[in-house]
Parts: C-alpha cells; structure tokens; sequence
C-alpha cells in the first residue's frame, strides 16, 4: 500500500466553473483518486478555492460585494457544485485560510533569509483617473509578443506568455477602461529566481515520467531564460506583507501575489484539513523528513497553469531548502472549447457546472468529459458528441448490458444468483479477453492517461454484451437449466466488476449497480485474473434490476440545449 497525495489546480474564486475547468483538473483527479482508493492505497485529495489577487477583488465589485463575503459565499458553492459532480476532495479549503497565511508569510520569510528575495523599485502601471496602480487584469492592451488583443496584464491567453502590466502596448483600466495611464515607481519584493536556475533545471531533468506536454511547456518556460519575479502586488486582498512576524515597512498598502500565495495552500489545505479532524497528521504528506518521502504527489491542471508548477512554485520550495515534498508527477491538459472558440465566462459561453447539473445527472457529463478529455490537443464539446457518448456508451453498451442479464434473472432464475453447470469454453475465451482489457484500463489508469482508459473500459463493456450474444442465456434456457446458469451466473460477475470498475468514472451508476447486485460500494479493484474474478458472487445471493441506470438524451433536448446554451453559431 502506498501513500498517495493528489491535488487538481486551485479553481478560482471568480464564479462557478464550466466544463473545460473541470475536465481539465477536477475531474481527472478524482478519477484517479478513486481508482487509487479502490486499489487500497492511502489516498489524500487535496483542492480548495484560489481567493486572492485581481479577479476576486473585480468579481466582487461586479457583484456589489465585499470581498469577504464575496469570496465565502462563492467557496461554498464551489464546494456544493464539486460534491454533486461526486468530486471526492478529502478537503476542499480557502486560500485565504489563516494556515495559508502563516505558511506563505513564513516562506517568503525564509527565501529572505536565504538571500532570494530582494526589495526592488518598480515601474508599474498607475491609473490617474482611478488613482490606483494597476496590477495584473486591472489592466489589459495588446500582447507585445503575439499582437493579441486583449491581453492580460499578467499572461496573455492567446500565446500563453506570462507578462508583466508594462509590456502590454496601448494598455486600458479594467476598473474604468481609462487609457489615461502612466509608470510610476512602486517598491516590491522580488523571488531571485535566476540563482535557482540550475537547482531547478537539475530537478526538473530528474523528472523523466512526467507526461510528454508538461515536461514540454516546463522545458520551454526554462529555455526562455529565467527572470527574477515580482512577488508583492499593490492590493488591499490577499496576504500582507511580514518580515519576521512583523509588517514590513512599506508594504502596509501591499500584498502577496496570488500565484505566490495559490500553490503553498496546497500544503496549507492539507492542514486545514489535519486541524479539522483528529489524528489527522499533515507533516507526514508534505515534509520529506517526517515521512512524505514515501508519499507519491500528483498534481493536475490545465496547460496555463504549468509555468508555475514547474517554475515559480518549486523555486519557493526549493529555495526555502527545507524539506517540502515536490510533485512526482505532473498531469497536465489542453483545452477543452466550446465548438470552434473558448468558454466564456462573461459572454456566457458554454456550459458551466451549475447549469451543466440542472440538464442531465453528474454521470453522464464525467463519463463525456472523461472519454473526451483534452489530451493530446485541444478538444472541441458538442452536443452531438456528448449525446452519442451518452446514449451509445452509457445507454446501449453499459446500462443495456446490466439491465438485459437482470432481468432475465429476475424472470427465469427468481432474482438470485443461479447454482450449477461447469464454466465451457466460451468463458475460458471470455475470461482472456476479460484478462487482457482488465490489464490494459489498470495500466492507463496508472499513467493517467484518461481517454484511453475511458477506451478500455467501454472495451470491458463490449464484451459483456459480446459475451451474451454469443452465449444466448434466453436459448439455452429452453435446453439446458444448467448451461444457462453459468451464463447467468457469469454474467452476473460481470456486471459486479463492471460497477467496481466503472465507479472511478462514473461513480453514481456504479453505486445503483452494485446495490442492484447486492455488492459494497465502492469494491476493490480486480486483480487482471477474471477466473477468479468472474466466480466471486455465490449462488443465491438476491439480485435485482435497478430503476432506469442511464436517460437516453433525446433530439428534441439537442435542439433546446444548443438554442440556450450556444453552439455551432458562436
Ligand atoms: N487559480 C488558475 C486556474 O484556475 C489558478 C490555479 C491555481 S493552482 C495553485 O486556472
Ligand atoms: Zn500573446
């Protein structure tokens, strides 16, 4: 058994997510999660609510909120939304948590100590008529590397270059949209990130199994040439400024970065998480010298979000020198979109996880959103596509195959389990296809790669359905009570390791399923030896068919889901 911490990119506080968010860093980590516990690993799967820095502050003054309030509510149902899509976080915690504090206030204060950070005067963007300086996406213009308009003031989303408020060209407020904007001089703590250069390049080298597009986008920040980077901002929210436990002199109007902040409330949620509950023990997950050493840390995000996993955060870690655990292993994505163009928060583009629940149960959109994940590219959602996944894998190839075999017990064999008959050789043929597929899902699992997994599973599906076909339990019925009763029998096994096996995917149906079957939810994950795993329920055992497992999506849902919603015309 092994220890195994897990945590998905930090959601921001700005609102509920849409689907790219989640099939992008959520879902998969509870995917993976729930394969990891089934196969009886120590599992801790951390995410929380990402508070601070400029879009909290902007969301919240769109709301007509303060940003405490703002912020508490919005955690809240970002938690709720998360629990109904079955996201299975062992904490769910707040950025802005008091733990988070402490914990960044005491790594700036060591990276100090440690002669990487500097107190630099800068030239930022100040707005006149908003008589404030203008951090990160309070300001926007036209990125000077692509062209692209509007860039952010911290990262443009065309080319996915990180950049600073003044290197935008012809730049704007994003409080007033005033262009009468000036540099003025600002004093700010920079993380001397160009000394850790070659301390980061040596352990990012060592991490040879990271998958093909996170080592590429974090060899391509390296090979850009590191600089050192600004790690205050000029902000009210967020964390303040210490040197010692005290204020710092200067920095009274001032704040940490978010993205300084963010990724150390991994190790701060896992805290909130001990100090919540007893025996809790969060040193044990995260420092080296007090036996995270054994722990295998995964994080998964979207592609945006690699620069400062692979970069900025480990050069916190690692500059502190005090033993952090840093990541094992980095699953990354691409997009999804929203046919050709992007989701769009403010132009209410796409679907977002509200709204994604109102239409159709949990089930149906993990199932999708697993099977389609933006891996090897961008990927575009349709309605066409996510119908087809629905109604083709989840209806016709799952739920048809559980429904079909507990029915018929229910009628011939009285909704037990049926006694009898020696397996032939259609099983032993059933029971290597039944091997190889078992085998080639744990194996997917395991590297994380989601789609293919998705791919294997559907695969195991087929075969039972395959499996029936060619035994025909309603022929031999007629001839041989015996020969249907293995078939039976078999099929029953079937449908028990379909429901352990589908349940990291899609956890809701699995659950009916097993109940259906009279088995725990949620099972172990099977060994790849399906002799011993198709011969696991006894005979007798009272079974029955649950109420309909999956709703097929009918045109006529299309055709209102894509006029609401948008679609191809966007
Ligand atoms: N909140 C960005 C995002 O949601 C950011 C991730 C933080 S991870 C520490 O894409
Ligand atoms: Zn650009």
């Amino acid at each position: 058994m092994a220890r195994i911490l897990i945590t998905s990119a930090l959601p921001y506080i700005n609102g509920v997510k849409h689907l790219g968010n989640l099939a992008g860093s959520m879902l998969p980590a509870d995917v993976f999660a729930r394969f990891k516990r089934a196969e009886g690993h120590e599992v801790l799967y951390i995410c929380a609510t990402d508070e601070h820095g400029t879009p909290a502050e902007l969301a919240a003054a769109a709301a007509g909120q303060d940003v405490l309030t703002y912020c508490q509510e919005q955690h809240r149902i970002q938690h709720d939304i998360g629990r109904a899509f079955g996201l299975s976080w062992d904490w769910f915690g707040r950025s802005s948590s008091p733990q988070n504090h402490e914990l960044t206030q005491h790594l700036a204060n060591v990276l100090e100590d440690n002669g990487l950070i500097e107190e630099r005067v800068d030239h930022m963007v100040y707005s006149v008529d908003d008589r404030r300086f203008l951090p990160d996406r309070y300001v926007e213009g036209t990125c000077p590397h692509c062209g692209f308009r509007p860039a952010r003031g911290d990262q443009c989303d065309n080319c996915g270059r990180l950049l600073d408020p003044t290197d935008l060209i012809e730049p704007y407020s994003t409080v007033s949209g005033s262009t009468n904007i000036e540099v003025r001089e600002t004093r700010h703590l920079y993380l001397l990130q160009t000394k850790l250069e070659e301390k980061l390049r040596k352990w990012l080298d060592s991490k040879t199994d990271f998958p093909s597009l996170a080592r590429a986008i974090a060899n391509k920040h390296l090979d850009e040439g590191l600089i050192d980077r600004g790690i205050t901002r000029d902000l009210a929210w967020g964390i303040p400024v210490t040197r010692n436990g005290l204020p710092r002199p200067g920095f009274e109007d001032k704040v940490f970065y978010v993205w300084f902040d963010a990724p150390i409330e991994y190790i701060a949620a896992t805290r909130e998480w001990a100090d919540a509950g007893e025996g809790r023990d969060w040193r044990s997950w995260w420092r080296t010298d007090e036996g995270a050493s054994d722990v295998r840390y995964v994080q998964v995000m979207g592609k945006d979000n690699v620069a400062f996993h692979t970069v900025s955060f480990p050069a916190t870690i690692l500059g502190s020198q005090e033993p952090w655990k840093l990541v094992d292993m980095l699953k990354a994505f691409n997009w999804l979109n929203w046919y050709g163009g992007k989701f769009s928060t403010s132009s209410k583009r796409g679907v977002f996880m509200d709204a994604a629940l109102e239409l159709l149960p949990p089930d149906p959109w993990r199932w999708y959103l697993t099977a389609n994940a933006p891996e090897g590219s961008d990927t575009a959602f349709t309605w066409e596509q996510f119908q087809s996944a629905v109604n083709r894998d989840l209806a016709d190839v799952f739920g048809n195959f559980v429904n079909r075999i507990l029915k018929f017990t229910e009628s011939k064999f009285e909704g037990h389990v049926p006694a009898g008959g020696e397996a032939g050789e259609i099983e032993t043929r059933l029971y290597a296809a039944v091997d190889e597929k078992l085998a080639a899902l744990t194996a997917s699992l395991d590297a994380m790669e989601m789609r293919k997994a998705a791919q294997e599973l559907r695969g195991l599906w087929v075969l039972g359905n395959e499996y029936l076909q060619e035994a025909a339990p309603w022929t031999a019925i007629k001839t041989d009570q015996d020969r249907a009763a293995v078939i039976v029998r078999t099929a029953l096994n079937l449908v028990a390791l379909f429901a352990r096996v589908s349940a990291p995917f899609i956890p809701f149906t699995a659950e009916k399923v097993a109940e259906g079957i009279g088995d725990a939810y949620p099972g172990a994950w099977p060994s790849a030896d399906a002799r011993t795993e198709l011969a696991r329920l006894e005979a007798g055992r009272a079974v029955h068919a649950p109420e309909v497992l999956i709703r097929k999506i009918e045109d006529e849902q299309v055709a209102e889901w894509a006029a609401r919603f948008g679609g191809a015309e966007g």
